[in-house]
């Protein structure tokens, strides 16, 4: 049986307690992994403590974007292994992970290399009584030790793209990977060995939140800010723990996105964008479209074409070519996602295509299979309408004019992202100006450049990620006065 350790100063470590990790295929045991206590935690926080006045402490930022760079280099050497890691954790399709999580997983290092080399350096000459003046000049010093708590959906992706800025900026790192995807995150350990990064400067503990290592990581008084993406509830339980001790949090969470789809788009466009942004990743992407509203002259034709492409899907191995769509990623999830579908059903809603469970052959009818799913027919109060599901399914309406679908779009306790499908352009802008929502896409989803900022408003987030905005939060800006 496969074990997964955690990674603590440089070592590889065994705990005497563990818990299993089943694959999402076929619900077979597929990992044992070590669960971290607080003996762990600690000797993880206390190696991270120390690694910032060892050698990575004196490092130069060249010498740091050296190392990064070296980091995803080895992340691509070893591409196939994290690719078999990241698919056997999450069941995800190869074709998307290979074109996704893990070239983000190696990009994530070089961008914020990059950023780091550039960053300017804030200065100004000052005025004095006594006519000799001084300079104020302003320098970026690391936060510290950065606790890094990440979620099961794009697991190398949305760690490395904490832990990128993290030590760019200098900084060093305790992750707490989601208990469901433990495997790539001890992968990028071995990475780090590779290179040579100086031990302690990457740490990983594994286990579940309350009352395990998420809790021990954020409640950790030598752990100076936490970064997290996850549930909104997690996040507001995290941001209590950070309160001891008023610690910086940066939150990524939840979103109830909406796509806005004007008569006058490109039609097949809006299809295509809007069948990746529902079905990708098996609808698990915290910026997928869970609400569609159309404007009411094409509104029966994209349903249909919609329920086409959805009929299209094949569910199926990550390594089959011909996969369009994975399982969820457990059993627990597949429970919360049906309970959607029954509740849409007693609500009344049409049910387009899907609301149940597929036929799978052979021990796939063991796994987190649920069928690709649309609705019609229920409106705006609804659950369906108002909660994250977080799985295969989105609810579709229609809308009669512009100011109605802003308002319907922006009455949610989310913020996240909406993309507008239209080809007038000066609608597009006034559109996306007023939506209320960190990211607008205008006739595209989930196109990133990495140097922009990332992130959630209301209920979705605290802080902006990215670029240079990451190291608003990875770094403390001092201020030095020199009297000439
Ligand atoms: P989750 O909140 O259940 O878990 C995330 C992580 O937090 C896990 O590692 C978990 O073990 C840990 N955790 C849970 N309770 C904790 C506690 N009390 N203290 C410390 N750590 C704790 O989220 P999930 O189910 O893994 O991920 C899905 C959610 O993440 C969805 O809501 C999705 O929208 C959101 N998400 C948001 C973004 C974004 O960028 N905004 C990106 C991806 C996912
Ligand atoms: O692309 C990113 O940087 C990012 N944070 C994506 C988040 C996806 C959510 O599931």
């Amino acid at each position: 049986m496969k074990q997964i350790h955690n990674f603590i100063n440089g070592e590889f470590v065994a705990t005497a307690k563990s818990f299993d990790k089943f694959s999402p295929l076929d619900n077979a045991l597929i990992a044992k992994v070590h669960e971290a206590g607080k003996a762990e935690v600690d000797a993880a926080v206390a190696a991270a403590r120390a690694a910032l006045s060892g050698p990575w402490g004196r490092m130069t930022v060249a010498d740091r974007v050296d190392l990064l760079n070296a980091v995803a280099d080895g992340i691509n050497k070893r591409f196939d292994d994290f690719l078999a890691a990241e698919c056997a954790d999450t069941g995800k399709p190869r074709s998307l992970a290979s074109h996704i999580d893990i070239p983000r997983g190696a990009a994530n290092f070089k961008v914020f290399a990059d950023v780091i080399k550039s960053v300017p350096t804030e200065f100004f000459e000052m005025a004095t009584p006594d006519g000799r003046g001084a300079l104020n000049y302003a320098v970026r010093r690391p936060v510290g030790v950065v606790g890094v708590i990440c979620p099961w959906n794009l697991p190398l992706l949305l760690m490395t793209w904490k832990v990128g800025p993290a030590l760019a900026c200098g900084n060093t790192v305790v992750v707490k990977p989601s208990e469901e995807t433990p495997q790539t995150a001890a992968l990028l350990g071995e990475v780090m060995n590779e290179v040579g990064m100086p031990k302690g400067v990457y740490n990983v503990v594994h286990g579940f939140g309350p009352g395990s290592a998420g809790e021990f990581v954020t409640a950790h008084p030598n752990v100076d800010a936490i970064t997290f993406t996850g549930e909104t509830r997690t996040g507001a339980a995290i941001m209590k723990a950070a309160a001891e001790g008023a610690r910086p949090v940066s939150l990524e969470m939840g979103g109830k996105n909406p796509a806005i789809v004007f008569a006058d788009c490109d039609f097949d466009a809006a299809i295509e964008g809007t069948m990746r942004s529902v079905f990708a990743n098996c609808g698990q992407v915290c910026l997928g479209t869970e609400r569609v509203y159309v404007e009411r002259p094409i509104f029966e034709r994209f349903v249909e074409a919609l329920k086409k492409g959805a009929e299209g899907l094949r569910l199926g191995r990550p390594e089959d070519a011909a996969t369009g769509l994975g399982p969820l990623i457990s059993q627990e999830h597949k429970q919360k996602v049906l309970s959607y579908y029954e509740k849409a059903r007693a609500l009344g809603a049409t049910v387009v295509t899907g609301g149940g469970v597929p036929v799978m052959p052979g021990e796939l009818a063991n796994g987190a299979w649920v069928q690709p799913t649309i609705w019609t027919g229920l409106d705006d109060s609804s659950p369906i309408a108002r909660e994250e599901i977080f799985g295969p399914c989105t609810l579709i309406q229609p809308f009669d004019d512009e100011d109605e679908v802003v308002r319907r779009a922006n009455d949610t306790d989310y913020g996240l992202a909406c993309s507008v499908w239209t080809r007038d352009l000066v609608r597009a802008h006034r559109v996306a100006g007023r939506i209320e929502a960190g990211l607008v896409w205008v006739n595209s989803w989930f196109l990133r450049d990495l140097r922009t900022p990332f992130g959630g408003s209301k209920q979705s987030g605290i802080g902006r990620e990215g670029g240079v905005h990451s190291l608003e939060f990875y770094t403390e800006l001092k201020n030095i006065c020199i009297k000439l």
